[in-house]
């Protein structure tokens, strides 16, 4: 029996070689497969690769995603039904993107786009002082990011929010959730953080509607997905000023068309989807766990609920 690897080229070795350093007997193929379909009983993969394609294999127990999102293997058709997909949970992802957070949420309080502006001007002037126990910040998701990104900004002192889809208790942090939870946590975020999956709920959730909930002149960081922000909507908000700058990893395509206006705009820092990449050697204990739970029917770590889309 063998295991499919689908992802990036460049990437490819480093998953053979993790995941062959924990159990040398895995057998390892890359897609795409051209031998006998039945062999594979798991596909451990990242986007790119046609859903529809995973319905050649019979004996298909387990799929693995290769990031902690797994929009790209619910999206229509979806996984073949009955086949459980896990997603990732990892201390490496999660620090990575609290060090994406923590960065954009201080450039933004520490007024760094002003001060770069006035250096490039020659300009040797002190803005007021930022003053943190007033700079409110709400995260929209609350599971392994934004609980970690919650806890590190309240550390830091900063009045932290965030907003769930079931009611949650975290130390230190105002929980929301729910539809009627979103508008008292956006009334006040004066930095508005998503680390939500992108699911038929969330899509298109930060428009003109959720935006102008915001305060005058807040920030918006989006590391989640580019298909939670209705783009024409956010240069609105930025242009007339309501919005006063946005940190984003994620835009929807990617990677971002050459000729889109947020890559020239002054008030937009772009990274390219890079807040927190996958390290194979760091997830790959739990991917060869699942493995071996799928082959003993055990309960797979980090499953992924098809219904509710994360
Ligand atoms: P989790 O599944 O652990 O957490 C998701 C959170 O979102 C949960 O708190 C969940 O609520 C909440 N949520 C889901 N749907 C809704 C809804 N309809 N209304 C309100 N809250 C909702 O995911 P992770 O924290 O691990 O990852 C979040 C996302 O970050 C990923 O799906 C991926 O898209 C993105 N990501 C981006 C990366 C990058 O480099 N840019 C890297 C890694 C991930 P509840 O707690 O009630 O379940
Ligand atoms: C992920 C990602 O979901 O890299 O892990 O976006």
């Amino acid at each position: 029996m063998a295991i499919l690897l689908s992802t990036r080229a460049a990437a490819i070795a480093e998953w053979e070689a993790a995941l062959a350093a924990l159990d040398p007997s895995l057998v390892l193929h890359r897609h795409p497969f051209a031998g006998d379909p039945a062999e594979i009983e798991a596909v451990v993969m990242w986007t790119g690769h046609d859903l529809a394609e995973l319905r050649r294999y019979p004996k298909l127990k387990l799929i693995v995603s290769m990031g902690a999102g797994v929009d790209h293997l619910l999206a229509p058709p979806g996984p073949p039904p009955g086949v459980p997909v896990a997603r990732l949970v990892d201390t490496r992802l999660t620090q990575a993107m609290s060090e994406w957070v923590l960065l954009n949420v201080l450039r933004f309080h520490r007024q760094d786009p002003e001060y770069r502006a006035q250096q490039a001007a020659r300009l040797w002037h002190e803005l007021p002082a930022p003053d943190t126990a007033r700079r409110r910040i709400g995260i929209l998701g609350l599971g392994a990011l934004g609980a970690d990104a919650a806890a590190k900004l309240a550390a830091l002192g900063f009045p932290v929010a965030g907003w769930s889809r079931r009611p949650k208790s975290l130390p230190g942090i105002a929980c929301h959730h729910g539809p009627e939870g979103f508008a008292a946590l956006l009334r006040t975020s004066d930095i508005l953080v998503c680390l939500l999956p992108l699911t038929p709920a969330t899509r298109g959730i930060l428009d003109w509607r959720a935006f102008s909930l915001l305060p005058r002149g807040a920030f918006l960081l989006n590391a989640a997905r580019g298909g939670h922000v209705v783009q024409h909507d956010l240069l609105a908000a930025l242009d007339s000023g309501h919005l006063a700058g946005a940190a984003l990893d994620v835009t929807e395509p990617e990677p971002l068309p050459a000729d889109s206006p947020l890559w020239t705009h002054p008030r937009v820092v772009l990274t390219p989807h890079a807040a927190s990449v996958t390290i194979p050697e760091s997830v790959a204990p739990q991917v060869v766990e699942n493995i071996r739970r799928a082959r003993a029917g055990a309960p797979i770590l980090n499953l992924v609920d098809p219904v509710a889309g994360y």
